[in-house]
């Protein structure tokens, strides 16, 4: 874990929201599920279910199944509704620790349950690469991981809890990344447990 840095770029905010703050995201996101259910997105070509379960808000959304791969695109997959506006909240926190002179335009709403995991992976679905990902994580705490450019750059993991935000801007834009493990029942901000993980991408250049 110690002995080598974390990418330039990479910023952990740790507490960036404070309970009251998370309560009332917590509320806008419940809205955001209820206009755009959660649904289980599928790897490119195997079918293979991901463990965690997506929706999103903005104008755009990055889904994934089996016949057209990672994307992003306008409609829900199932509702084939718009997806709903990005809470005011978020844009506040975008506009305030992005660096980014516009909006985003994309909120990936992740739900992990007490067996939920996200692989190692980059965020390069996107056509802007000079705004950053901010990432806010609300519920139970996780293990994150984070690497380099390559695959096989040496990975640091930090715990990441609820109110937390982590920014991969710079040259961490490109970074690996993951979410090793859940640690179920290490925070009382939602009802039934879990973890809400948001994350604010531009995707147009
Ligand atoms: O859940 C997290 O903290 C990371 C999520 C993530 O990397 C993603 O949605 O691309
Ligand atoms: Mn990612």
């Amino acid at each position: 874990m110690a002995g080598f840095s974390l990418p330039a770029g990479f910023r952990h905010l740790p507490g960036r929201f404070d309970r009251a703050a998370q309560e009332r995201l917590v509320t806008d996101i419940r809205a955001v599920v209820s206009a755009a259910p959660l649904y289980v997105p599928r790897m490119p070509r195997t079918g293979k279910e991901m463990s965690v379960r997506m929706t999103n808000c903005g104008a755009l959304g990055w889904v994934t199944d089996k016949e057209r791969g990672y994307r992003y695109q306008a409609t829900h997959p199932e509702t084939r509704n718009r997806w709903p506006a990005i809470p005011p909240m978020l844009l506040d926190l975008w506009r305030e620790e992005a660096g980014f002179d516009a909006d985003p335009q994309a909120c990936l709403v992740n739900f992990y349950d007490a067996d939920a995991k996200m692989g190692l992976h980059q965020d390069r679905d996107e056509q802007e690469f000079a705004a950053p990902v901010v990432s806010v994580s609300l519920g139970d705490d996780c293990l994150f991981r984070i690497g380099g450019r390559e695959r096989s750059d040496p990975i640091r993991s930090l715990p990441l809890k609820s109110g937390d935000v982590v920014i991969l801007g710079g040259a961490s834009r490109l970074a690996f990344h993951g979410v090793d493990r859940i640690y179920p029942g290490t925070s009382t901000l939602l009802k039934n447990g879990g973890r809400i993980n948001l994350t604010l991408r531009r995707v147009t250049g």
